[in-house]
This record gives structure tokens, sequence and C-alpha cells, in this order.
């Protein structure tokens, strides 16, 4: 980094060696870092560029005064920083957002960005809807019959796995371990006393809304 600017990468031959020492601001043998180094933080991750401009800006222990919407760290929130958004989620410019979270460029970015830069608070943070699928059956028709099985797959006819823990005795059942943005297959099947399982009822389809 130069000042905020990725001036370059590191080859992995240079960091991916165990048996040398990490130094900063020189390495074995010389190389000294022609410049004064000021303050220095140390991560357990990788950092985005905008999260290092972000860093550098941020006095330590104090909190950053750059609004997450000023892509463009200039210091206001326009135009400027809806068109980067809009060139980040269309893949034109790396993705330096933390608006829907750290490297998430999508339309809901641009939306905050557009609500932002009409004046509007730069919302940020990742929604989260929570979801569950309800289903309902007949009874079966069966006798001595004591409960059912739910089973769940991710492909229409199967596999299905069990997803109830005990023998369901109700005629219906609510799944909550359900995600966004994803299609469920359902089967049931009928368990008598002494143990016997019938084979899969007719399928249900559940497909869950995103987000
Ligand atoms: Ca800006």
């Amino acid at each position: 980094m130069d000042n905020g600017v990725l001036s370059g990468t590191i080859p992995s031959s240079q960091f991916n060696n165990s048996a040398v020492n990490v130094n900063i601001g020189r390495r074995t043998g010389g190389f000294y870092f022609n410049g004064i180094i000021d303050e220095v933080r140390i991560y357990n991750r990788a950092l985005s560029l905008a999260e290092i401009q972000t860093s550098m800006n941020t006095p330590l222990g104090a909190t950053s005064t750059i609004s997450s919407c000023d892509l463009n760290q200039d210091t206001a929130v326009n135009v400027a920083d809806v068109q980067l958004g809009v060139n980040m989620s269309l893949g034109l410019t790396p993705c330096t957002a933390n608006i829907y979270g750290t490297g998430v460029c999508n339309v809901i970015v641009v939306q905050r960005l557009v609500n932002a830069a009409l004046g509007g608070p730069c919302v940020t943070g990742i929604t989260t809807t929570p979801h569950s699928v309800t289903l309902s059956w007949a009874a079966s028709t069966s006798s001595n019959v004591t409960g059912y099985n739910v089973y769940r797959g991710s492909v229409s006819g199967g596999p299905y796995s069990k997803i109830n823990s005990s023998l369901v005795s109700a005629l219906n059942y609510t799944d909550s371990s359900v995600q966004g943005g994803t299609t469920y297959y359902y089967v049931v099947t009928a368990v008598d006393n002494t143990g016997m399982e019938s084979s899969y009822s007719n399928m249900a389809t559940a497909v869950v809304p995103s987000p």
C-alpha cells in the first residue's frame, strides 16, 4: 500500500515460508523501507482496500468518521459513490464496499448507496429474514400408526434425510432449519407400533424466498 492505494501484492513465495521470520520495514539482508513507519496494526485476516483506507484515517481507539457509503473516501456521499457502487456490482472495478457485509457488491448495496446519496442514512449490515417451512399431511389410513417421520432433500426425487429427531405424532411439522433462496423437497412416512415404516408419501416442494 502507498498512502492507502494498493501498489502491488506479495508473491506467495515471500510469505508462505514458515522458516522465515516476518519483518516489517525490512527483509533479510537489508532492503530497508525508505520512509517512516509511524503506525502498525496487525490483523489475523486479509483486509479489503476500503478497510485499510478507513483504518489509516481512523486514530487508534476511535471509531471511523468515514461513512461506509463514501466508497471513494472523499468525505462526501454522492453520485460518484453510487457510480462506483454500480461499477463494483457489475464487476468493472474491485468490490471494496463494506455496506452489506465485507466485499459484497450487489443491488442491495447500490440501493443503500442511492439512499445515502439522496441524503438518507447509510444503512449497513446484513439483514436476515428467518424462514421456516410448515408441512401438513392427511393421517395414514393404516392401522396402529404411532407417528410420522419427515424427510428432506435438496433434489427433486431424493435422496432425502430424516429431519425430525423423534417420531412426530401430529399431522404437521415445522422445519425451521431452512435457508433463504433455497428449494427443499419433503416426503413423510408413517410408522406403526412395531416400528414398521411406510414408503415415502408424495413429494412436497417448498421454495424459500430470499432474503
Ligand atoms: Ca464519496
